[in-house]
């Protein structure tokens, strides 16, 4: 049967801005559809979704989380992502394994940040996507005014499909724009909502937004659009095919409203992502060049696994969504990018709070998997041993850093291996030991990620470290070309050694890289010897030229050079590629860059003065406020280095009152008189290691 079953699954991620109400629209859709049995809340800590320790005491998602359930003959599998960026790996999984995404959207902020960036995501993914503007009873919270901010953001083809019946703590429903039906909600129970009429100071304003709707449903076809200009009427079941159709085609982005903690207009939101947001088998096949990966049965199965999750109890489990054929209980698969046998035991169906068994996972569906020893995140298995690639999210590059030791001696080893387990689950953990200075080096997204990192290395395997402030991690780079000669030659009685090269090295933009050219012409230098050259070069790179910092974003053409039949070798060779990069480096104007971040504070008005003057006095670039509800926005780019400590700082201009989140925007040039520091540092360090 190739797509029977793939046509009643729905793959759903919800995404959006930290804070947005995710995790509670996730259980009142799991309480609504009946997979569980009470409505738990973020504060009291007892949702379905945020289940880790950490994530109850901070109220915040930190990892992905997979629900099952039934709904209107459907299997819905639902997955509530992590809002902060910190965590955005777990969101950007999600979504490649989706097939559809709900965007919920703060009432009272409208779109921010964090909207904007899983839209673009969504966007190069080709996602059928809902919105849903929840929070509606919070004080001044808009519909109309976060539905115009999103149409200014994402375009005309966001539309309402619905509109409340009151506001702020007087919300009671919505008026269904399809049918023109009123329906109001009382209390949080699942049969809390009845039909009422239409309340008569809003027949207007319903009349209005049925209209957008209509216009933009017309788009959708051609037909559809000559009948509606002619003024023909056009059935609800034309509607609602149109609108599905739009949906799927990413042509129409529906808006529905509530509240998700009083489950308010919540079963709408269920109906219309089972209704509109498209099955696998719609979605239709992968294909990943030469290979195509179908939604069918009678298929090799391939499966792509998504997320680990590192239990030091139950150990690993995997989350996968099978792309073709049957992931079956009791079988045995390939892991195709580590070539390793895998043996599948029992697959888990995680229902709730409860887990299920499965016997096997069809086409399209997504299931998680316990203890396979060698699958992690990324990785494809297979029924057949051979190679398919399914590429991964790009993710950020892990920039906060910081020096770490462990609080006891002789706990380096416990360190080691929390940490590998925790980057299992967490790709956007970087950690190794630095060459320059020897210490062991913790680097995440953030300060808040290194901090949930090193809480859990503490709370899951009793391992504790201190972190030293953390490390700006500079680049160095040049500003013009230079030429440099490299020759290394010895001759102590026996075989000696010999390697000699040019090499002219010039600026690339930034963001670049490393590109090596072999210009060499006429064998001066044998064609063997030229990537022990390259090799050379880039080891000194990573080396430094003024401060020790990684070497970035040049080019470096490989155009003379001379050998000797008997003395040179591969070694002779690196070393005087080694040389010859030192020499132009030097000769090149070399400067060091520092990471310059994309900082967003969210704070009461009245503190938008101090705020931003402080951020200036970190040498910060205001990019603008807008006032979003209650608070205000203010984007400014700032150094890194002047934001290691900034946390406590803005806890205490603002009493406590205010947010924010950075990211890295570019790396910029560092002022001499601050190089000059770093690089008397660097040399200061270099001093004690020697
Ligand atoms: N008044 C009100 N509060 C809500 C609503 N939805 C969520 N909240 C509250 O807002 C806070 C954040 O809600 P969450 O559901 O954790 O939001 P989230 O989007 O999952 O957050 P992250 O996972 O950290 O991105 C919690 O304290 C919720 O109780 C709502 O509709 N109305
Ligand atoms: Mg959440």
């Amino acid at each position: 049967m190739p797509h029977e079953a793939a046509k009643r699954i729905r793959n759903v991620a919800l995404v959006g801005h930290r804070g947005s109400g995710k995790t509670s629209t996730c259980e009142a859709i799991l309480f609504q559809a009946g997979a569980i049995q009470r409505l738990g809340s973020v504060a009291d800590g007892t949702t379905v979704s945020d289940s880790a320790p950490d994530e109850k005491s901070r109220e915040m998602s930190i990892s992905a989380s997979l629900s099952s359930f039934h709904w209107q003959d459907r299997k819905v599998n639902l997955l509530d992502t992590p809002g902060e960026p910190s965590f955005v790996a777990d969101a950007l999984s999600a979504l490649s394994v989706s097939d559809g995404a709900v965007f919920v959207v703060n009432g009272v902020m409208g779109v921010e940040v964090g909207t904007s960036r899983l839209w673009e995501r969504a966007s190069e993914l080709g996602l059928a996507r809902l919105l849903f503007v929840n929070m509606l009873d919070r004080e001044r919270a808009d519909f109309f005014r976060a539905l115009e901010g999103l149409k200014g953001a994402f375009g005309q083809h966001v539309v309402a499909t619905e509109i409340p019946i009151g506001a702020e703590h007087e919300i009671r429903g919505v008026i269904d724009l399809i049918d023109m039906k009123a329906y109001e909600y009382e209390g949080a129970g699942r049969d809390n909502c009845r039909e009422v009429p239409i309340p008569d100071d809003l027949a207007d304003r319903a009349q209005e937004y049925r209209e957008k709707l209509m216009d933009e449903v017309a788009e959708v076809s051609d037909a559809l659009m000559e009948r509606y200009l002619e003024g023909e009427e056009i059935s609800h079941d034309e509607v609602v095919q149109a609108l599905k159709t739009g949906v799927t085609g990413g042509q129409l982005f529906p808006v529905t409203c509530g509240v998700a903690t009083r489950n308010l207009a919540v079963n709408r939101l269920l109906d219309a992502f089972v209704e509109d947001l498209p099955s696998p088998a719609k979605r239709g096949a992968l294909e990943l060049g030469e290979t195509i990966l179908e939604p069918r049965e009678d298929r090799d199965m391939v499966a792509y696994v998504f997320k680990t999750l590192a239990d030091p109890f139950a150990g690993r489990i995997n989350l996968f969504r099978v792309h073709q054929g049957v992931m079956k209980a009791d079988s045995h698969v390939f892991n195709v990018t580590r070539a390793a046998k895998e043996r599948i035991g029992t697959l888990i169906v995680p229902q709730g709070k409860e887990q299920d068994h499965a016997s096997e996972f069809g086409p399209g569906d997504i299931g998680a998997v316990a203890k396979l020893k060698e699958t992690r995140a990324g990785d494809v298995l297979s029924s057949r041993d051979e190679v398919v690639a399914i590429p991964a999210p790009k993710l950020p590059a892990p920039v906060m850093a910081f020096a770490m030791e462990p609080k006891a001696k002789g706990d380096e080893e416990k360190v080691a291996t929390a940490l590998h387990r925790l980057q299992e689950e967490d790709p956007t953990i970087d950690f190794h030991r630095d060459s320059q200075t020897g210490e062991q080096i913790l680097a995440g997204l953030s300060q808040i990620h290194v901090e949930v990192i090193v809480d859990r290395m503490r709370e899951r395997f009793g391992a504790e470290v201190s972190l030293k402030p953390p490390r700006v991690p500079y680049l160095e780079t040049i500003r013009h070309s230079a030429k440099g000669h490299g020759r290394h030659k010895k001759q102590t009685g026996g075989r000696g050694q010999f390697g000699d090269c040019h090499i002219e090295i010039e600026p690339l933009p930034h963001g670049a890289g490393f590109e090596f050219v072999n210009a060499i012409k006429g064998g001066v230098i044998p064609q063997g010897f030229i990537p022990a050259v390259e090799k050379g070069i880039v080891e000194s790179m990573a080396r430094g030229i003024v401060a020790g910092y990684p070497v970035k974003d040049l080019r470096v053409r490989l155009f003379d050079g001379s050998f000797h039949a008997v003395d040179s070798s591969e070694m002779a060779f690196k070393t005087a590629g080694s040389l010859a990069f030192k020499a132009a480096a030097e000769q090149a104007g070399p400067v060091l860059l520092e990471p310059i971040m994309t900082v967003t504070v969210t704070v009461p008005e009245d503190y938008v003065g101090d705020v931003i003057g402080d951020l200036n006095s970190r040498r910060g670039r205001p990019l603008g406020m807008e006032p979003k509800g209650s608070v205000t926005e203010v984007k400014a780019e700032v150094p890194m280095s002047e934001m290691l400590s900034y946390a406590p700082d803005l806890r205490a201009i603002t009493g406590g009152q205010g947010d924010y989140s950075m990211e890295l925007a570019r790396y910029d040039e560092l002022p001499a008189h601050l190089a000059d520091k770093v690089i008397a540092a660097s040399s200061e360090q270099e001093a004690v290691r020697a």
